[in-house]
Order: structure tokens, then sequence, then C-alpha cells
């Protein structure tokens, strides 16, 4: 795809020229920012479930399509997902969806801004039109949710981030498992935010759902750095085992991706990247990393399969794969 000129070699993810690929002026009515959406393929096109905050300051899921998942996006605001007011759950929008795919079902994690702080709902859906809503899975404060697409011993799991009573000893993705996709245990911490002066110390979230890769599922996750001017969202890697995910591979130390471009810089919530989708293309290699930017636009990177499994692997973290 056409690079970002700034882009160096240096770069393991490479911005696309045209970012931002969608914005709030692309829409129809008038709406206040559009970011964090999920992503997917559908009958051969992309489809993004854009995060549209409108300017009540609640959101909803909204579709958007292109051909090559670069240009020409179509926004469809017939399909999508629209919070139901009628209840506690959803009483202040929807945000940040996660889509799983497994066989033509389409599984969206998503946040649920409900009475009570933010929730982990799920539906469920085959053309983004029709929905089956399967309700709340984990109370608040939880969210950066998705499921893996494969079933680990006739369990589902869900890689999350609770808040807890004492969160000040840091805010750590965790993961757990369902027999039926409605009762959730056995859940433990999967990757602890680091401390003191790391780039991802205190608090951490998943990105997009897990990818299953040659070396294990490789994660996306955000790290949170608290600034004078405010928090700093950037990018990391892992690495899960197959059959375990709760066994961490590897990590890296250093972030990956992280706020540059002036569309990253300024917006509503400047120096944010935030990724909830991205899609391996068919030569399953080539990664296209769909993100928001300072909770304002949609922004697209590519990067490729096999260099972030080498950069893993490189790292000094002492999780290195042999
Ligand atoms: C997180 C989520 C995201 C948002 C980010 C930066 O807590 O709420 O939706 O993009 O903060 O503001």
């Amino acid at each position: 795809m056409p690079m970002s000129q700034r882009d160096e070699n240096r770069e393991i993810y490479q911005r696309f020229a045209g970012n931002p690929i969608l914005r709030a002026a692309d829409f129809p009515s008038s709406v206040n920012a559009v970011f964090n959406p999920g992503a997917t393929e559908v009958n051969g096109r992309t489809l993004l479930l854009l995060r549209v905050e409108h300017r009540s300051g609640l959101s909803s899921l909204v579709v958007a399509t292109s051909d090559n998942g670069l240009t020409g996006w179509e926004i469809d605001q017939t399909r999508g997902l629209q919070p139901r007011s009628d209840v506690d759950e959803e009483r202040w929008g929807i945000e940040d969806p996660r889509i799983t795919r497994i066989g033509d079902d389409y599984y969206v994690v998503y946040v649920g801004f409900s009475a009570y702080g933010p929730l982990v709902s799920l539906a469920k859906t085959k053309d983004f039109e029709h929905w089956e809503r399967c309700g709340v899975l984990l109370p608040p404060e939880d969210k950066d949710a998705a499921l893996f697409p494969t079933i680990f011993n006739g369990r589902w799991g869900l890689i999350h981030r609770p808040v807890p009573a004492m969160s000040g000893l840091g805010k750590h993705m965790w993961l757990s498992f369902s027999p039926d996709l409605r009762h959730w245990g056995e859940t433990r911490v999967l990757l602890e935010a680091r401390l003191g002066g790391y780039w991802d110390a205190n608090k951490i979230g998943l990105g997009p759902p897990p990818i299953l890769t040659k070396d294990g599922w490789l994660l996306c996750y955000h790290g949170v750095r608290e600034t004078a001017s405010g928090s700093l969202y950037r990018l990391g890697l892992a690495l899960l085992d197959r059959d375990d995910p709760s066994k961490v591979l590897a990590r890296s130390n250093d972030w990956v991706f992280g706020p540059r471009e002036p569309y990253e810089q300024s917006g509503d919530v400047p120096g944010v990247v935030f990724p909830c989708g991205w899609i391996l293309r068919d030569d399953g290699d080539t990664l296209h990393l769909y993100y928001g930017a300072a909770d304002s636009v949609v922004c697209v990177a590519e990067t490729s399969l096999a260099r972030l499994l080498d950069h893993l692997k490189a790292e000094p973290s002492g999780l290195g794969l042999n």
C-alpha cells in the first residue's frame, strides 16, 4: 500500500499515506467522532464496525465497507448495532467492538457503558444487519475484551481487563473460560502491567482479538503511560501458547507503535492510537491494523506477520522462542 512519507524501514508498522481513512465529516449526519473500529472480512470485502460518537456523547456501532481495505469506504448506517436505551446495561452507549469470526458467525464483544460503569457484552451476527444479543458476559468495571476463535477443551476463551478495587496495584489483562458463553470462570491474570518507568506501566488492555500463528497466539495490546499532559496510548506485542493460552511465551519490552502523526497528536484525546481490529490478508503475511487516532478518526497501518514474530523472538525479555 502507499506508505506515509515519514515511515522509515526501522518502523514495524507502516502507516497508510491516505490516513485518516474515515472521519466524522464522512458521515451524512452530524456526528462528533468516528474511531476504534472492529475489523473483519465479509464476502471478500473489508468490513469495519465503527464506533460512532454522536454529539450527545453516546456511541453506537456503524458498518463501513471497502474492496481493498484502504480506500473507497462506503458507510452503511442501516447496518451496525444501536445501544438499547431501555436497559441499564447500555444506558450510555456501546463502544470499542472486537470481532471474532467462527465459520459464518461473527461474535462481537463490545463495551456497554452501563449505569454502573463499563462492562463486557456480546452480540452475534452473520451479516451485521440482523443481530442476536447474548447479553452481559462480565460486570463492571471491565473492558478491552475479545474471544479467541478456537474452543479450548470445550471452553471458550476470553481476554478482558477488569479494574479491581485495588487497581492502584495495576490494571492487568485477564483470561477467563466458559463452556457456554454465559458462565465465566477459571479466571486468572494473563499479562501484568509493568511497573515504574515502563511504557506499559500500571495499565494495559487487549487491542484486536488474538491471531493464531505458527508460533502461538499473537496479541497486540495497548499500554498507557500517564504524563504531565495526559495519557499516552502505545502498542506492544505478546505471544501465548497455542493449546494453553494462559502460558505467555514472549512479550515485547519496547512499544512497537505509538502516536506520532498530526492526526494522532490532535483530536478529542491527543496521543492515542487504539486498535480494535486487524486483518491477516490472503497471502498469510500482510496484516492491516485498524485503529482509532486521538479518539477522533479511523486509520490503518500495515505490517508483516513474519516481522512481528521475528521481533518477538529477538526480544531480550527472557521469554524468547527457540
Ligand atoms: C480507553 C477507552 C477507549 C479510548 C481510550 C483513550 O479507556 O475508553 O475507547 O479510545 O480510553 O481515550
